[in-house]
C-alpha cells in the first residue's frame, strides 16, 4: 500500500501550495521539487486554462519560479497583484518584465556564476569552428568530399587574432581569459569602461567592432541591449569578420545579420542563440561559414545541476527570510 503523499511544510513567511507558482517548464530537478517539497501550482500553457488558472489562482501567488526563456512576462505580472518575488533560472532574465518588478518591488534571482565556464567554453568552441571549419570539414568527411573531391579548403588561423567582447561581464571575462591562452589581443566595449581591466577600451560597438577580427557578443539580454550589433556594426566588421553571439538573439539585427553573411559582408558566424528561438532563418541553413547551434552554452549535467541548485537555495532562502541569495544586479 503506497504511504500518502506527505502535506507541503507551511514556510515562516506562510508561503506554500498555490502561492508559488511555476511559469513555464523549467528544470526536471526543479519542477520535481517545486511538487514535492513545496506543493508549487503549475501556470497552464494552454491559453484558455491558463487563464482559468489566473482567474483562481492569480490573487494567491506570492512567489513565481521560471526561466530565462519562458519569464514572468508584463500581462503575466500585471495578472498577479500579491507577486513578491521572481526566481529565475538562467543568468540571463530578459523574458521578465523587470521594469515592471521594479516598480511594484518584486524582487527578482537569477543564476549567475555557476554557468560562466560552460558559456565562455561554447563561445571558444564557436570561434574555433568558424575560424578553421571544424563543422564544415565534419560535414565534408560524411559526404564522401574528401575522396572525391580531395582537400578541404584552407581556413583562418585562430591563434593570434585580435578579438573584441561586447559586454565584458563575468561570461565575457572567462572568454577572454580562455582567448588569452591562443595568443589573442583582446578589446573591448561595455556600458562602462571596467576598472582595472588590462584590455583596451572601445568607446563604441562601432568603433570596437572596425578594430578587431572576431567580435563576440556577450552583453545582457533586454530592452537596452535590443540591436546593439545593427548593420553598421556588421559592416564595420567587414568581409573578413566573425560574428559568435552566445548571449541573446535580440542584441544583434539578425535580418542585417543575414543581409551581411548572404552577401559575403561578413566572413562567418558562430550563433547559439537566435531572435525567435527556435526558429532559425531558412537562409542560413546552406551556409557553410556559419555554425548553428541549438542554444546549449550553459547545456551540460554539472552546469544545469549547479544552476537547478541555485534556484532551489533562493526559493528556500526566500521562504525562511523574505531575501533572495542571487539577486540580478
Ligand atoms: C539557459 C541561458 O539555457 O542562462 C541563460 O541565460 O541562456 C541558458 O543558460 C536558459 O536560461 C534556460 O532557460
Amino acid at each position: 500500500m503506497s504511504s500518502p503523499a506527505a502535506a507541503p511544510a507551511a514556510s515562516p513567511a506562510g508561503i506554500t501550495g498555490t502561492n508559488i507558482l511555476q511559469v513555464g517548464p523549467v528544470n526536471p530537478v526543479v519542477s520535481a521539487a517545486l511538487v514535492e517539497e513545496f506543493g508549487a501550482t503549475r501556470l497552464p500553457d494552454d491559453a484558455p486554462a491558463r487563464q482559468a488558472h489566473l482567474d483562481e489562482h492569480g490573487d494567491a501567488v506570492r512567489v513565481a519560479v521560471c526561466s530565462g526563456r519562458f519569464g514572468v512576462d508584463a500581462d503575466l505580472m500585471a495578472r498577479l497583484p500579491h507577486l513578491e518575488a521572481v526566481i529565475s533560472f538562467g543568468v540571463g532574465y530578459d523574458s521578465t518584465d523587470v521594469a515592471q518588478a521594479e516598480r511594484r518591488g518584486i524582487t527578482v534571482s537569477n543564476t549567475p556564476d555557476v554557468l560562466n565556464d560552460c558559456v565562455a567554453d561554447t563561445a571558444l568552441a564557436l570561434y574555433l569552428d568558424v575560424l578553421r571549419r571544424t563543422s564544415a570539414s565534419d560535414r565534408y568527411v560524411r559526404a564522401g568530399s574528401w575522396e572525391t573531391e580531395g582537400n578541404f579548403p584552407l581556413t583562418t588561423r585562430a591563434t593570434g587574432r585580435t578579438v573584441g567582447i561586447l559586454g565584458l561581464g563575468r561570461i565575457g571575462q572567462a572568454i577572454a581569459t580562455r582567448l588569452e591562452g591562443f595568443g589573442c589581443t583582446i578589446e573591448y566595449h561595455n556600458r562602462h569602461e571596467v576598472e582595472g581591466s588590462p584590455y583596451r577600451y572601445r568607446s563604441s560597438p562601432q568603433e570596437l567592432a572596425s578594430s578587431v577580427d572576431v567580435l563576440i557578443v556577450a552583453a545582457t539580454g533586454g530592452p537596452s541591449t535590443r540591436g546593439l550589433v545593427d548593420a553598421t556594426v556588421l559592416d564595420a566588421l567587414g568581409p573578413q569578420g566573425h560574428l559568435i553571439n552566445i548571449s541573446r538573439g535580440t542584441v544583434v539585427d539578425q535580418e542585417a545579420l543575414v543581409d551581411a553573411l548572404v552577401n559575403g559582408r561578413l566572413a562567418g558566424a558562430g550563433l547559439d542563440v537566435f531572435a525567435d528561438e527556435p526558429h532559425v532563418p531558412q537562409e542560413l541553413l546552406g551556409l557553410d561559414q556559419v555554425v548553428l547551434l541549438p542554444h546549449v552554452a550553459s547545456g551540460t549535467h554539472e552546469t544545469r545541476a549547479d544552476m537547478a541548485a541555485l534556484v532551489l537555495e533562493n526559493l528556500r532562502s526566500y521562504l525562511a527570510t523574505g531575501t533572495l541569495t542571487t539577486p540580478i544586479r
